[in-house]
């Protein structure tokens, strides 16, 4: 059933309505991946990382493991006291092997998890009071950018910045390099970023990462119309949608549509407009680009850094690419 709407939900102060109502006025239908993450769609991203078909996590993870000697050799060169900053640090769980070895080697570091979200960074923070009690940590509240411009003022230490998980793979190119470069501008000569891609494979396997058997991934692409209905009074019918993935191996495009099952008329209350959907029209919900090496290298260079070093997981799957601000 349907969640009542109150007084708030009605109001669409945000950019969130206007966002959405662009999108399903648009021909092709879209709406932003980014719209995703609501307590429920994060509590389903968190499930699919640990799918086994979702292999993302588990070689970034290994890749930590296996090279986070030389990853502190570059990030501490001549043993420098470094800022490691990380946009969207989620529940730290790959970082905390980086974290756990720096420590014991004695690094100059402290770590500077950045989040939109006071929620999630208390409870990185509280947790890793726990597990590394002599951990540096001082969580930083806001946008991405606003952080380290304001950071960039204030103080002269090398900054490390850590964007992993193939987050940059939910940009398209223009804006892949819009925002390395908005990224770069934040930086000085010689920091240093570390950014995690999930590479071209066998079409099968990512077809599959994204298109799970257990029906996780739908949910997570589903949760989207809930959300819509919850927060925005949409009355979107969920019998009505299908999820459907695609990849395509030239491009290395994976993406993520909701499908109208049927001729159907959707209003959402919150902006008092209707949206006409054709029977199987797609709704577009998100790109997860996958890479290769020149692809990398053309984003560093077409944003001011240069790679430094490529790590990869044994088979390949995944890269962390390290670059220095130029
Ligand atoms: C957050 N992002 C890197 C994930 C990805 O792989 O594109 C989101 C995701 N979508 C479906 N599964 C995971």
């Amino acid at each position: 059933m349907e969640k009542e709407l109150n007084e708030e939900v009605l109001l669409p102060t945000d950019t969130f309505a206007s966002e959405i109502d662009a999108g399903l006025s648009a021909n092709p239908k879209a709406i932003s991946s980014r719209y995703f993450y609501d307590a429920e769609g994060d509590r389903l991203f968190q499930k699919i990382m640990q799918l086994d078909e979702y292999y993302l996590s588990r070689a970034e993870y290994a890749i930590f493991k296996e090279h986070k000697e030389l990853l502190l050799q570059y990030f501490a060169d001549q043993r420098t006291a470094f800022h490691l900053m990380e946009f969207g640090a989620g529940d730290g769980w790959k970082t905390k092997v980086l974290l756990r070895h720096f420590i014991e080697q004695h690094a100059k570091f402290d770590y500077r998890p950045i989040d939109i979200s006071g929620n999630v960074l208390q409870e990185l923070e509280s947790s890793l009071k726990t597990e590394l009690p002599s951990l540096q940590v001082q969580g930083m509240e806001g946008e991405y950018f606003e952080v380290l411009n304001q950071m960039q003022k204030t103080d002269g230490q090398r900054k490390v910045v850590l964007f992993l998980g193939s987050n940059i793979g939910n940009f398209r190119q223009h804006q892949a390099i819009s925002f390395l470069s908005s990224l770069r501008a934040s930086l000085n000569q010689g920091d240093m970023v570390l950014i995690g891609f999930d590479m071209k494979k066998d079409p099968h396997v990512i077809r599959n990462a994204y298109d799970d058997a257990s029906g996780v991934t739908r949910d997570f692409n589903m949760n989207l119309l809930k959300r819509l209905n919850i927060e925005l009074g949409a009355n979107f019918d969920l019998t009505k949608f299908k999820h459907y993935q695609s990849y395509d191996p030239q491009s290395g495009e994976c993406r993520s549509y909701l499908i109208s099952l049927a001729e159907q008329e959707v209003t959402m209350q919150a902006i008092g407009v209707s949206y006409y959907f054709k029977k199987w029209e797609p709704i577009h919900v998100e790109i997860s680009r996958k890479f290769d090496f020149e692809t990398i290298n053309e984003l560093a260079a077409s944003s001011g850094f240069g790679v430094v070093k490529n790590l990869q997981d044994t088979d390949e799957y995944f890269t962390d690419s390290l670059w220095v601000a130029t």
